[in-house]
């Protein structure tokens, strides 16, 4: 939708910016400082999605801490608004507000610069005061609105409908358009901007709700509502109840909800994007037209709003057959600044037709923000790879997409995804919209795009970290050169938890390549036979285990180094490693090195299927053929299996006391019984000399654990 508002604008970058990509006043891709702007712009409506987009995080296993990113960008509000009658006049004011229980308290009002009663308000000796602070504050950015509590007074009062008294109407840039109704009741005793600007304007202060100490400053928290009429000493939630339900029955107001995530702006004026295919028509612009009002559209089953009508008026989409718009060449290419892409200086790219009424028309300029693309990448990807210039795709029944539903159907929702945690409230949001988008124009059939995610951690490097911006990466090549890929990657997953990595060193890579080097050496010397080493299969069987789960969830250092704690085990039983061992252990490895391990698959398998297939039953010899093309790699193995009951710890160690000191040990069944145990230890050699003549008045068992045998003289 196309719509008017103040937006944020990087001053570097020369184009507008999402919401998102503002951190801490500064522009997410220079660093830049924004400015605030006002200005028409295309918008995705990602707010209509708000309350899905907060709910379905329940389901979905994420690192909670983006959840939690999402959740508070999201920003969920519950309140009310509530009507406050100007004097003498028939306008009322709305306020969005959380705290109903401090409504005695609102001691003045506060509009947004931007409200539409803040210019009407103010009476005519204070009009220029009132003028030249709204022109002022359109270029504070959000966050510097937020710091420095100006504001003027209308000379206009509105009646608290509660008090009953008369209120002053101030208007005040810490007070945002964008959010609740742009105007707030302000409480300054139990809130604490309200608070700041009452001591600044000098403004009266009341408490009315106890626990705190207003002369120093504002009490935030809740308590017992005082100075509050009728409502005198109930509590804040309960007040806020009771206010509430007087509100509605009273007419005064009602109950909502407000969300801080306010609609994408897509627009970006860059030459770099795509550009976004919509055509303005001036002649059916001042005939009041737009698409809305197509045939086509009404047609159609999809369901629109026409939300902001007024900036539509005169726009269609590019017709679907002349879909994309392909980005033109452009000798320069720099944004000017001028709040337009460098495109508008393209007359051949600007002119076009419009669809409806055929007048000579104009195309938009603005590209798209490329976190738009990225959106649903992962629906394009799997259909046809990241290089292929086919924009559609013809699917069943003549539909083109450019994703096949199909593999869609096969591949997704992607499964497991791994990203910065930096793209918590930008990517992972936009495209759990999209999805959602798309879900409901039934172009998808799931609406959550990614069922698992799991944010990495950083790489460090020279004690920072490892960054373009810094300067302090590596070249992997380097290290693919001297010691080959498998180590450099096992290296990168020994480094540490995956979801918080670990410092690069550059030494520390030559242990894990003496490591591959170690399992290479010992797979040439492997038996054919089965082994029969009792120790080797059962610890192997723990070593599947673990692997396993640890792959699962992402612990890959404690995979590898499970891995080289087997090894170990293999070297010291050197002459007891079977193939049989052997290949598991190769399973085990090959996701953590896939190309040695895929050499030495080939090895331990190559006197078995190999060598077997040569000569013989012909058609023996075909289905060998056949299996081995089909299944000949290592990476196209299933994961070998453990048994469940090798892994019991079947033998326990049982300490024997005598009279509470330590004397000996008995490797025991597991499940063996206390009289087994005295029985055994009162044989044992160690244990006679001390019960020698002496008498056993009494033990203590702790089971599979300990025996204390108490003794007298
Ligand atoms: C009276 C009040 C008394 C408030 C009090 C707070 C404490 P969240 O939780 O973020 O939704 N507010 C409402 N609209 C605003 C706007 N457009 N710009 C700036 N502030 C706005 O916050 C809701 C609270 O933020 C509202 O509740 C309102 O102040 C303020 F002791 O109303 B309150
Ligand atoms: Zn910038
Ligand atoms: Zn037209």
């Amino acid at each position: 939708m196309r719509k008017k508002a103040p937006v944020d604008w990087c001053p570097s970058c020369k184009t507008v910016l999402a919401n998102e990509q503002v951190v801490a006043g500064k522009c997410e891709r220079c660093g830049h400082e924004v400015i605030q702007k006002e200005l028409e712009q295309w918008f995705f409506k990602i707010t209509e999605y708000s309350q899905k987009l907060l709910d379905n995080l329940a389901n979905l296993d994420w690192s909670e801490t983006t959840k939690t990113m999402q959740k508070n960008w999201i920003g969920r509000s519950e309140g009310a608004e509530v009507d406050f009658k100007i004097k003498n006049s028939s306008d009322v004011i709305k306020v969005y507000t959380t705290r109903l229980d401090t409504i005695f308290g609102a001691t003045f009002m506060v509009l947004a610069p931007e409200h539409e009663l803040a210019s009407k308000l103010s009476t005519d000796k204070l009009s220029e005061a009132v003028k030249k602070y709204i022109d002022d504050s359109k270029k504070v950015s959000e966050e510097d609105r937020q710091k420095d509590k100006s504001g003027v007074f209308t000379g206009t009062y509105c009646i608290n409908p509660f008090t009953k008294k008369e209120i002053p109407i101030w208007i005040a840039d810490y007070v945002l358009m964008g959010y609740g109704t742009g105007a707030i009741m302000a409480v300054p005793a139990h809130d604490g901007r309200d608070y700041k600007f009452a001591k600044k304007s000098k403004l009266d202060i009341v408490e009315v709700i106890s626990g705190g100490n207003i002369e120093k400053e504002a009490y935030l928290g809740e308590g017992k509502m005082v100075n509050s009429g009728q409502f005198d000493g109930l509590g804040s939630k309960e007040g806020i109840q009771k206010v509430s339900k007087y509100i509605e029955e009273n007419k005064l107001g009602k109950k909502t909800v407000n969300f801080h995530l306010r609609d994408w702006l897509i627009s970006r004026q860059r030459y770099w994007g795509p550009p976004i295919p919509m055509i303005h028509c001036e002649k059916c612009s001042s005939d009041g037209k737009s698409w809305f009002d197509t045939k086509e559209l009404k047609k159609s089953s999809i369901k629109y709003q026409v939300s902001s009508v007024k900036e539509m008026k005169g726009w269609y989409p590019v017709p679907e057959k002349d879909l994309p718009v392909e980005l033109p060449h452009l000798g320069d290419y720099q944004p000017k600044g001028k709040g337009v892409s460098p495109l508008a200086t393209l007359p051949e790219f600007m002119s076009v037709k419009c669809p409806e009424c055929g007048s000579l028309a104009k195309r938009e300029t603005d590209v798209s923000d490329t976190f738009l693309d990225s959106s649903w990448y992962y629906l394009r990807y799997p259909s046809v790879g990241i290089q292929n210039s086919k924009f559609k795709i013809k699917n069943g029944g003549g539909v083109e997409l450019p994703w096949n539903v199909d593999v869609t159907k096969k591949w997704l929702p992607v499964d497991n995804y791994i990203g910065g945690n930096e793209h918590a409230v930008m990517h992972l949001l936009y495209s759990r919209f999209i999805t959602m988008a798309l879900k409901d124009m039934g172009l998808v059939d799931f609406e959550e795009p990614f069922k698992k995610f799991r944010a990495h951690g950083l790489v460090i490097h020279e004690g920072a970290k490892m960054s373009k911006s810094r300067g302090n990466v590596v070249n992997p090549n380097e290290f693919i050169d001297s010691y080959g890929a498998d180590t450099l990657r096992m290296y990168l997953l020994f480094l540490g938890p995956y979801n918080q990595g670990g410092a690069f060193s550059d030494r520390a890579i030559s242990g894990v390549y003496r490591f591959l080097n170690r399992v290479w050496s010992i797979s040439q010397e492997a038996k054919d036979e089965e082994s029969s080493d009792k120790e080797l299969e059962k610890n192997l069987h723990r070593l599947i285990k673990s692997v396993g789960e640890d792959l699962e969830n992402l612990k890959f250092n404690t995979a590898v180094a499970a891995l080289m704690e087997y090894l170990n085990l293999m070297y010291d039983k050197k002459d007891k490693v079977s193939k049989n061992i052997l290949k598991r252990y190769i399973l085990l490895l090959a996701p953590l090195a896939p190309h040695i391990t895929e050499e030495l698959w080939q090895l331990v398998n190559s006197s078995e299927s190999m060598v077997n297939s040569e000569g013989g039953d012909k058609t023996k010899n075909n289905e060998l053929q056949a299996k081995r093309t089909k299944n000949w790699s290592v990476h196209q193995q299933s994961w070998p299996e453990y048994d469940p009951k090798q892994i019991e710890e079947d033998k326990v160690t049982i300490i024997i006391q005598v009279n509470g000191r330590i004397r000996d040990k008995i490797e025991a069944d597991k499940g063996i019984s206390e009289e087994e145990v005295a029985r055994l230890s009162l044989d044992r050699p160690k244990i006679k000399s001390y019960t020698k003549d002496r008498k056993l008045l009494r033990s203590i068992w702790i089971k599979g654990r300990l025996l204390n045998l108490v003794i007298g003289d």
